[in-house]
């Protein structure tokens, strides 16, 4: 039988998914957990906690460095997380894979390496409204070093870049363009490869921030043709201080280390220190071994289930979420996008949203509450902060009911 995208939810048992979620289990207040904050980080699956387990008690030890047992081992699993992390995104090479301890550090990797050498004064730096904080302070913190310029593309109401007004931003003095893939407080699905197109039609290089995309949608950085994208291992599912930066070989062979130490040099003398090849070239000093392997686990356990039966159900649960949501009076959804995934972000008439996340919380229900790190975001629509709720593959529709049910206790509290 071949699979269909009508069946493919149909074939997808969220009941089976869940019991490999140990906390899922758990109940807080004497009530059934409904963890709905997976866009902060996601619950992880008993292969990567038994990964992390059998690492420490079975192959401890540092990498790269020991001609002994333990050290190739863990230096052999170490190494085939880069491999299934470059098969996953499908990067050209090995080499293009930077471990790194989240999108944060990948971008000011970039930031710091590729921008240090090639922003000038005068020169601009092009980011947008809905931007994560870790995709706006690294790009801030170099323009004042140089005295750069960095400008803004605006969003509409639904939360969408206009694309328009992002084309007019461009020039000559641009020289580097970072936009987040799926914004974290709004949900948006931005429509990166056009954005790249765009970027490429100009000779500008173009950072991707998929912290919030690379478990939500399918990510091909060949078929986007971005020259750098970030994302965090524990949103992935995987453990949380590993993520990855992946850039174009060409570009990393052409920057300059972002850190110095141990494992990133060919050699060293007070004279003079010649770099390692990619990727060690960028992994200063002892990594984060059990993450990595972790992550690896992680990118296994999901790849297992795949990305299109994951798409698919997520998509389903947020539509049913957002017509729910969209009959409470009072509620006010920020952010809608024609194209989002994985977040609902709301607002309620005279209550402020952290107590919104304080009586969800005595429900059980997990929320985020607050800016979000997108304080522009929350300007724009000039509001404090928002409730959001962020789905994963293990969530299900009785546990939006039970967020709807939840949501009215707030009114009649407040009433
Ligand atoms: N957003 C959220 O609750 P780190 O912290 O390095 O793993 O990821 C940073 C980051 C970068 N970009 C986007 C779009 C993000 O959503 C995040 C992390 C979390 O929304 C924590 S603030």
């Amino acid at each position: 039988m071949t699979t269909t995208k009508e069946n493919i939810v149909s074939v997808f048992n969220v009941e089976e998914v869940r019991k490999d979620f140990p906390i899922l289990s758990k109940k807080v207040y004497g009530k059934p957990l409904v963890y709905l904050d997976n866009a902060a980080t996601s619950q992880k699956p008993q292969s990567v906690i038994d990964t992390i387990d059998r690492y420490y008690t079975e192959l401890n030890s540092n990498i790269h460095r020991g001609v002994h047992f333990l050290s190739q081992a863990a230096t052999n699993e170490y190494e085939n997380s880069r491999v299934k992390i470059k098969n996953f995104i499908n990067a050209v090479s090995h080499k293009e894979i930077i471990f790194v301890r989240g999108a944060t550090e990948g971008v000011n990797l970039v930031a710091n390496s590729y921008g240090r050498k090639n922003i000038k004064e005068g020169d601009e730096i092009i980011i947008s409204t809905m931007e994560h904080h870790s995709n706006i302070v690294p790009w801030q913190m170099l323009c004042e070093e140089k005295n750069a310029k960095l400008r803004v593309i605006p969003i509409n109401d639904d939360g969408e870049i206009i694309i328009d007004e992002f084309k007019k931003l461009i020039n000559e003095k641009t020289k580097f363009i970072s936009v987040v893939h799926i914004s974290n407080s709004l949900g948006t699905v931005n429509p990166v490869k056009e954005i790249i197109e765009i970027a490429h039609s100009h000779n500008i290089p173009i950072l991707i921030d998929g912290a919030q995309a690379i478990h939500h949608v399918k990510v091909d950085v060949q078929e986007l043709d971005c020259d750098f994208y970030v994302f965090s291992g524990h949103k992935i599912y995987g453990p949380t201080g590993i993520g990855v930066l992946y850039g174009k070989e060409k570009l990393l062979e052409e920057m300059p280390p972002f850190m110095g130490g141990g494992d990133m040099i060919a050699s060293v003398t007070f004279e003079k220190t010649t770099y390692n090849e990619l990727p060690y070239k960028f992994e200063a000093g002892t990594p984060n071994i059990e993450g990595t392997i972790g992550l690896g686990a992680a990118i296994d356990y999901f790849s297992s289930i795949g990305i299109d039966k994951i798409s698919a159900y997520e998509k389903e649960l947020l539509v049913y979420a957002t017509e729910k949501l969209k009959t409470i009076n009072g509620l006010t959804i920020i952010g809608n996008a024609k194209n989002k995934s994985g977040v609902l972000s709301f607002v309620l008439d005279g209550v402020h949203p952290h107590d919104i996340g304080t009586i969800l919380d005595y429900e059980g229900v997990a929320v985020r509450t607050g800016h979000h790190c997108t304080q522009p975001v929350m300007k724009r629509y000039n509001i404090p902060a928002t409730a959001r709720a962020s789905f994963a593959f293990y969530n299900t529709k009785e546990e939006i009911d039970i967020l709807e049910k939840a949501i009215y206790k707030v009114i009649e509290v407040f009433k």
